[in-house]
C-alpha cells in the first residue's frame, strides 16, 4: 500500500469501509507517514456536477504528473447504487491510469459515522503517496461539514437553480467555502447564479482570503484549468502565510472531536436501546412522572458514569473553541 499498489490500496479502503479492526491497526501504523497529500473537499447539492468536475480536474492534475486519489462518500441514501454507477461512468477515463485511485465508499460499520470513515480513507490514500486527494460529498447545509472538515481546501460546486445553497450561505448555515465553482455554464441562468453568489460574498469583508468564484462547464473542460489554478492559489495562500499547519491542526482537532461525539452518540443510543431501565426513564418522562433533565442526568450517570452533580462551565470545551465553531461565529 505504501508503494501505491492499487490492489493493496483497494483492499485497505474496503477494510476502512467495513469498519474492520484491521483498518484501525493499519491507519495507526501508517499515520506518522501521512501529511503530504493535499486534500480538496468537494461539496454541493446533488447533481450539480461534482463528479464531472473532479474528473476534469484530475485531467489537469495528471497533466502536471501528480498522482490523485478520489473518494466519494455516500451517506448511504437509497440512491447509493445510482450514485456509484454515475461516478463510475463519469470517472471512467481515469480507471486505467495507475496514478489515479477512485473509490465510492459507504460507511457501514462505523461507530463514528461518516467523519470516521472519511478520515481513515484519506489517511490511507495519503500514506499511499497520493499527491492530491479529492473527497466528494453531497450537501447543502451542515451535515457534510464533518466529512469535508478535514480538507485543506473546500470547493463548493453550485449550478443555476442551487437556490437553497445560496440561502444557506446567506443565513450562515453553510460555512463559506474556499473556492466556488458555478458549474453548467452552458445553462442560460449561469450568469445570474454567479452574480448572486458574488453578492453574498461581498457582504463578508473581514476575510483575509476572498473565495474566488469560477464559471465552469465540466463536460467540456471550460473554466476547469482556471478552477484548478484557484485551488492552487488557495493552497499557496495557506503555505505562504504559514496557515496550512494551523488549519490542519484545527481540522484534526475538530475531526477527533466529531468522531468522539459520534461514537458517544452511538454508544448512548445502543445503551438506551438495550437497557429496559433506561427505556423506562423515557416512558416516565412522557407520562410526566419524571422531568427531562432528571432523566438526562440518570442516563449520563449510567451510560457515561458522569457524576450526577457535574455542571458544565460556560465556555468549556476544546481549548480553541473548535467543535463549537458554528455557535461562536
Ligand atoms: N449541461 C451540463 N451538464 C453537466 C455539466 N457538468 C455535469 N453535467 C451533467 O450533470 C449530471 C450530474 O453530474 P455529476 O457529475 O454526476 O454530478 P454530481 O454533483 O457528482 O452528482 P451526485 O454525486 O449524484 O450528487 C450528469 O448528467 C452530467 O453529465 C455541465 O457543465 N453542463
Ligand atoms: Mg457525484
Amino acid at each position: 500500500m505504501r508503494e501505491g499498489d492499487r490492489r493493496a490500496l483497494a483492499r485497505a479502503i474496503t477494510l476502512v469501509e467495513n469498519g474492520d479492526p484491521l483498518a484501525y491497526e493499519l491507519v495507526r501504523e501508517v499515520y506518522p507517514e501521512t501529511g503530504s497529500a493535499y486534500v480538496v473537499g468537494v461539496t454541493g447539492p446533488p447533481g450539480v456536477g461534482k463528479s464531472s468536475l473532479i474528473a476534469a480536474l484530475v485531467r489537469q492534475i495528471r497533466a502536471q504528473d501528480k498522482s490523485v486519489g478520489v473518494i466519494s462518500i455516500d451517506p448511504s441514501s437509497p440512491f447509493t447504487q445510482g450514485a456509484l454507477l454515475g461516478d463510475r461512468i463519469r470517472l471512467t477515463e481515469h480507471f486505467l491510469d495507475p496514478e489515479v485511485f477512485i473509490r465510492s465508499m459507504g460507511t457501514r460499520g462505523h461507530l463514528g459515522g461518516l467523519a470516521e470513515a472519511t478520515l481513515q480513507a484519506l489517511l490511507v490514500l495519503d500514506a499511499a503517496g497520493k499527491d492530491i486527494v479529492f473527497v466528494e460529498t453531497v450537501g447543502t447545509g451542515q451535515s457534510e461539514v464533518e466529512v469535508i472538515g478535514i480538507a485543506d481546501t473546500v470547493l463548493l460546486v453550485l449550478m443555476p437553480g442551487s437556490g437553497d445553497s445560496i440561502q444557506a450561505l446567506k443565513a450562515g448555515i453553510m460555512e463559506i467555502p474556499d473556492v466556488i465553482a458555478v458549474n453548467k455554464k452552458d445553462h442560460p441562468a449561469a450568469k445570474t447564479m454567479l452574480n448572486e453568489v458574488r453578492s453574498i460574498l461581498t457582504l463578508d469583508k473581514e476575510r483575509a482570503w476572498k473565495p474566488p468564484i469560477v464559471l465552469t462547464e465540466a463536460v467540456t473542460d471550460e473554466g476547469v484549468a482556471d478552477l484548478w489554478a484557484k485551488v492552487e492559489g488557495h493552497r499557496a495562500f495557506l503555505d505562504d502565510g504559514g496557515l496550512l499547519d494551523e488549519r490542519r491542526r484545527k481540522n484534526l482537532a475538530r475531526e477527533v472531536f466529531a468522531v468522539a461525539s459520534a461514537r458517544a452518540k452511538t454508544h448512548l443510543e445502543r445503551a438506551v436501546e438495550h437497557d429496559p431501565e433506561l427505556r423506562r426513564l423515557l416512558d416516565e418522562v412522557q407520562q410526566r412522572e419524571l422531568d427531562p433533565l432528571t432523566a438526562v442526568r440518570e442516563i449520563m450517570e449510567k451510560v457515561f458514569h458522569l457524576p450526577s452533580g457535574a455542571r458544565l462551565q460556560p465556555g468549556s470545551g476544546l481549548p480553541d473553541g473548535d467543535g463549537n465553531s458554528t455557535h461562536t461565529r
